[in-house]
């Protein structure tokens, strides 16, 4: 039995998120609630919550800005970059208008150095993100853990202190707990929503700025999906289907409609906004939590890191958590750490995984729908 043809209303609430969030941060802002607007999964977003900061993810999803970019950037840059800088540069993006700060991270080449830019529009501060997983790497991060806080404390007077930052990490972890819940009844089989029903509240609750509403309102859902499926509400059988690659939202949800209206249905998200910003908790009891935090962050398996085990080994996880059929990898183009790290990843999906596998690049035009769905609709027949 088909639950969905069409967003049900609880669903519908968390993908109107991003726009129900400017009139949100113009409240916080006239209440002098300060705002901090991020880019990036590696942001540790509990130092800015500790001393009472909203925080908030900048738009970067569309292309509406992309040409007013290109005036300033190369043409050939990831569209993600592009579409990031123009959003600051045309002012069409409320939460970067009302951020008192923006962070960045020396993540790839091209956001490090467009954050440098970024700097004519905002005061950004620029968190030196090593590019590999281990104990000197550990040793930096954490560094940079604590001169951000210091960073905080000198631009907002205000003292930031130990115990604040393990509230901040207790509430964080309850949202990725619940977070978490949600998408891992997609392990059900038939599963009991589409991959863009569980997307909309994935991406959306990275819109809000209050993040301690996310367990009660994820759980909600959480909920409510349970006691439809044993109430016999589920999709019928499909081929399962995981994405990877570079960040999914805005216009790259062409792919996850892509699969969708061709026959598939998606199970999990491997790529940010899915499990890998997810998928790892803060040892809360930790003794040093700066430490803790920055091992939580710094584990996460994006390309930018060599090399990067990580990210394989979600990957195998999920596959077989979620009993995958097919991998479907979605590449930005321009963007060299995803593209090169794509064969490693069919290599693994391929011959240790024995999936099939197949990678779209694509940016965030919408003049290559029907290039997607033929490609993946051929994807999907086989599998
Ligand atoms: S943790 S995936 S959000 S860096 S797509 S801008 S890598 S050229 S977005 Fe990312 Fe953080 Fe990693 Fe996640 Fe560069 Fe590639 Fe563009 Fe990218």
């Amino acid at each position: 039995m088909e639950l969905i043809k069409e967003l049900p209303d609880v669903f519908e609430e968390f993908a109107e998120q991003r726009q129900k969030s400017f009139l949100a941060i113009k409240e916080l802002k006239d209440r002098g609630v300060p705002v901090v607007g991020t880019f990036c999964t590696y942001f540790p977003v509990e130092i800015a919550m500790a001393m009472g900061a909203a925080t908030v993810s900048l738009c970067s999803t569309s292309d509406e800005t992309i040409p007013a970019a290109e005036k300033d950037l190369p043409k050939n840059l990831c569209p993600l970059i592009k579409s990031s800088y123009g959003f600051a540069a045309t002012k069409k993006c409320p939460f970067f208008y009302f951020s008192d700060l923006v962070v960045g991270e020396t993540t790839c080449d091209g956001k490090k150095k467009m954050y440098e830019y970024l700097g004519q529009f905002k005061d950004v501060f620029t968190m030196e993100l090593p590019n590999r997983q281990t104990k000197d790497g550990l040793t930096l991060w954490k560094n940079e853990i604590i001169r951000f806080k210091e960073y905080l404390e000198q631009k907002f007077h205000v003292a930031i202190t130990e115990e604040q930052i393990r509230n901040a990490v207790k509430i964080q972890n309850e949202g990725r707990v619940a977070l978490k819940r949600l998408y891992e009844l997609m392990r059900l089989d038939p599963a009991p929503m589409t991959g863009q029903e569980l997307f909309s509240v994935l991406y959306g609750s990275t819109f809000k700025p209050d993040r301690s509403k996310i367990p009660g309102e994820v759980n909600a859902i959480a909920d409510r999906v349970e006691k439809e499926y044993a109430e016999g509400k589920m999709l019928e059988k499909k081929p399962r289907i995981l994405v990877t690659g570079c960040p999914i939202g805005g216009a790259t949800e062409k792919v996850i409609k892509a699969i969708e209206d061709n026959g598939g249905v998606v199970v999990t998200f491997e790529n940010c906004g899915g499990a890998k910003s997810v998928d790892r908790l803060v040892e809360e009891d930790a003794e040093d939590i700066y430490e803790a935090i920055a091992k939580r962050y710094l584990s996460i398996g994006c390309s930018v890191m060599t090399p990067n085990p990580n990210r394989i080994e979600l990957l195998g996880r999920l596959i077989d958590e979620y009993q995958v059929d097919g991998v479907v990898e979605m590449i930005l183009q321009a963007c060299h750490t995803y593209n090169v790290e794509s064969l490693g990843i069919r290599r693994f999906v391929n011959d240790e995984k024995h999936k099939p596998y197949i990678s779209v690049e694509t940016d965030y035009s919408q003049a290559d729908i029907g290039q997607l769905n033929t490609r993946i609709a051929a994807f999907i027949e086989m599998l």
